[in-house]
C-alpha cells in the first residue's frame, strides 16, 4: 500500500462570480440579487442608487442596464456612498486571460468557476440570451482547454437575476425552475460538449434569505418551498444535461464541515446526529432521489408543511435526476451538545484539540478524511472536494510577495488526510479545487482582508488597489504538488511508516 494518488486525479482551484468576476454593468450583464449587498450586509432590495459622473443620482432597478449602457465615467463601485463588493469583485472580467495563464503555470488540471446568470439572461426571463455574455464564457472555456485545464462549472452560486426576485419572488415560484432550465440549455448547447463536470447549485444546504432564494420571506415554510423547487430544477437540469451531453457528470455542492459531539454523553451524540441530518437531508434527496425518512422530524421541528409544495409528479422528477458525483466544501469542524440550536455551525464550545483561524474557524485536517469517508460510505458515488482552504491575513511585501507558510501548512495537512482517505480507506475522489485560488472577496464578511489565494491581488476592503496579481510562496508549493500528483506532500516522510501507523 502506498500513498500515491491515481493518475487521473484533478488538481486546481475554485472561485465564484460575485466574489471574483465583477464586470458590473458591462457586456450587457443584468442586475443580480447579490448586487444589493454592501460589505456582507444586504441593503433593502430595489433601492440601489447610482452616483452619476455629474454627481446626480439615478435609481437603479433590474431593468436599468437593459435600457442603456453603463454610464460613462460612473465609478462602478460607489453607489449611494456605499461599497458593493460584487460589482468589481477582483475584476476577473478584465484579467481572465492573465489569470488562466497563472493557473496553467501552477499546473492546474481543473478550474471551478460559476456563471453569472444575469450575464446570459440579464433579466432572467428573456426569450433570447445575451450573446456577449455567452461569448465571455465560451472564450474562457476555450482558453482553459487550450491550457489543458478542465472547467468545473457551478451553474448557480447563491444568487439569481434581481428581476426574477421581483417578478416571482425567486425560487418561491415554479416559474423560476423554467428560467433556470433555459439558462442550463444555453450553457449545455454552447459549452456543454467541452465541459464534463457540472454543479447545479452551490452550498444548497447553507443558502439563506433574499440573495440566494430571491424571496423576501425567510420563514422555514418559504425556505423549504424554495429548496424543493431548487431540487426539482437540479433534477431536471441533470436529465437534460445527460441527454444533451452524454458522459457529462453532475453534482450539487454541500457545505460539509464536520461536527462532533461535545462529549460522549449520549444526548450530545444524538444531537450531533440530528445536526448532521440537517445537512444530509440535502445530499440525500439529490443523490438518492427521494426525501429521507427523518425529513418528517425536520419539518415537524420547523413547523413546515411539505404537502403545500411537494406536488403530484415531483417524486418521479426527483428520482429521475440524481447526482453522478457528490461534492462538498470543507473548511473546519465544530462541536455540538444537547440543547444547541440545529441551525448554525460553531456556536458551541470550542474544541480544545484544535487551533483556530483569525476568523474563529477550527482547523481540523482529520475532519476532512472523516467527511470524505462519511459521504462516500453513504452514497457510494465518486466525490470531489470542491472547496477547502485557509482564510488568513496576508502581509505582502512591495512586490506583492507573501510568505504564507501557514497556508502551506494548512493545505499540506488537509491534502495528506485526503490522500489517506483515498489510498488507505479506499474513497473514490475525483479531484480537489482549493477555494479562492486567487484572493477574492469573502462571502461571509465581504472583506478582502480574508485572503485564501496562491495569488495575491492588490485590493483592499473597499475595492481600492491596482488589482495586480502576484505569486505568493504557496504558488510554487502548489505547483510542486500538481507536478508530482501529490507526492511532494510527503517529502521527507516515510510513507510506509505512515500507512503502518494508521
Ligand atoms: C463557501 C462559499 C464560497 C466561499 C467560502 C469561504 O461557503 O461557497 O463562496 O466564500 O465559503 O467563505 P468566506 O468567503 O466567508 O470565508
Amino acid at each position: 500500500m502506498s500513498l500515491k494518488l491515481p493518475d487521473t486525479f484533478l488538481w486546481g482551484g475554485a472561485t465564484a462570480d460575485f466574489q471574483f468576476e465583477g464586470g458590473f454593468g458591462e457586456g450587457g450583464r443584468g442586475l443580480l440579487t447579490r448586487d444589493y449587498e454592501t460589505d456582507g450586509n444586504v441593503t433593502t432590495p430595489r433601492q440601489l442608487t447610482l452616483k452619476m459622473p455629474d454627481g446626480s443620482r439615478t435609481s437603479v432597478n433590474s431593468s436599468f442596464f437593459q435600457c442603456q449602457p453603463f454610464p460613462e465615467g460612473a465609478k462602478p463601485c460607489i453607489y449611494d456612498d456605499q461599497y458593493y463588493p460584487s460589482h468589481q469583485a477582483v475584476d476577473g472580467y478584465h484579467h481572465w486571460k492573465e489569470d488562466i495563464a497563472l493557473m496553467a503555470e501552477m499546473g492546474f488540471s481543473v478550474y471551478r468557476f460559476s456563471i453569472t446568470w444575469s450575464r446570459i439572461f440579464p433579466l432572467g426571463d428573456e426569450e433570447t440570451p445575451n450573446e456577449e455574455g455567452i461569448q465571455f464564457y465560451v472564450d474562457m472555456v476555450d482558453e482553459l482547454l487550450a491550457h489543458d485545464i478542465q472547467p468545473l462549472i457551478t451553474i448557480c452560486h447563491d444568487e439569481l437575476p434581481a428581476h426574477l426576485a421581483e417578478k416571482h419572488n425567486g425560487w418561491e415560484s415554479r416559474e423560476t425552475i423554467d428560467e433556470y432550465l433555459k439558462l442550463c440549455r444555453v450553457l449545455f448547447e454552447r459549452i456543454g460538449t467541452k465541459c464534463k463536470y457540472w454543479l447545479t447549485f452551490n452550498e444548497i444546504n447553507a443558502i439563506a434569505g433574499y440573495i440566494a432564494t430571491g424571496s423576501p420571506k425567510t420563514d422555514p415554510q418559504t425556505h423549504y418551498r424554495c429548496i424543493h423547487h431548487m431540487f426539482l430544477a437540479s433534477s431536471k437540469a441533470i436529465q437534460m444535461g445527460h441527454e444533451m451531453m452524454p458522459g457529462s457528470m453532475f453534482g450539487t455542492m454541500y457545505a460539509s464541515s464536520e461536527v462532533y459531539p461535545a462529549s460522549c454523553k449520549p444526548d450530545d451524540v444524538f444531537r450531533r446526529m440530528q445536526f448532521r441530518h440537517m445537512t444530509q437531508f440535502f445530499s440525500d434527496v439529490m443523490a438518492q432521489g427521494y426525501y429521507p425518512y427523518y425529513a418528517q422530524d425536520i419539518f415537524r421541528r420547523l413547523n413546515v408543511d411539505p404537502t403545500e409544495f411537494i406536488l403530484d409528479g415531483d417524486e418521479e422528477i426527483l428520482a429521475a435526476g440524481t447526482l453522478d458525483y457528490v461534492t462538498f466544501s470543507y473548511y473546519r469542524s465544530a462541536l455540538i451538545k444537547a440543547g444547541d440550536e440545529l441551525k448554525r455551525l460553531g456556536g458551541s464550545p470550542t474544541n480544545p484539540y484544535l487551533e483556530t483561524t483569525p476568523w474563529g474557524w477550527q482547523i481540523d485536517p482529520v475532519g476532512l478524511r472523516y467527511v470524505m469517508n462519511e459521504v462516500y460510505d453513504r452514497y457510494r458515488k465518486p466525490i470531489f472536494i470542491v472547496e477547502n482552504g485557509l482564510g488568513a491575513i496576508d502581509e505582502a511585501d512591495e512586490n506583492g510577495y507573501v510568505e504564507d507558510d501557514y497556508r502551506i501548512a494548512y493545505l499540506r495537512d488537509h491534502l495528506r488526510e485526503m490522500a489517506k482517505a483515498i489510498c488507505i480507506d479506499g474513497v473514490e475522489c475525483l479531484g480537489y479545487t482549493m477555494w479562492g485560488c486567487f484572493d477574492l472577496v469573502s462571502l461571509s464578511t465581504g472583506e478582502m482582508a480574508k485572503r485564501y489565494g496562491f495569488v495575491y491581488i492588490d485590493m483592499d476592503d473597499k475595492g481600492n488597489g491596482t488589482l495586480k496579481r502576484s505569486k505568493k510562496k504557496s504558488f510554487d508549493w502548489f505547483k510542486q504538488v500538481c507536478a508530482t500528483n501529490g507526492d511532494s506532500l510527503w517529502d521527507g516522510v516515510d510513507t510506509d511508516a505512515v500507512v503502518a501507523a494508521d
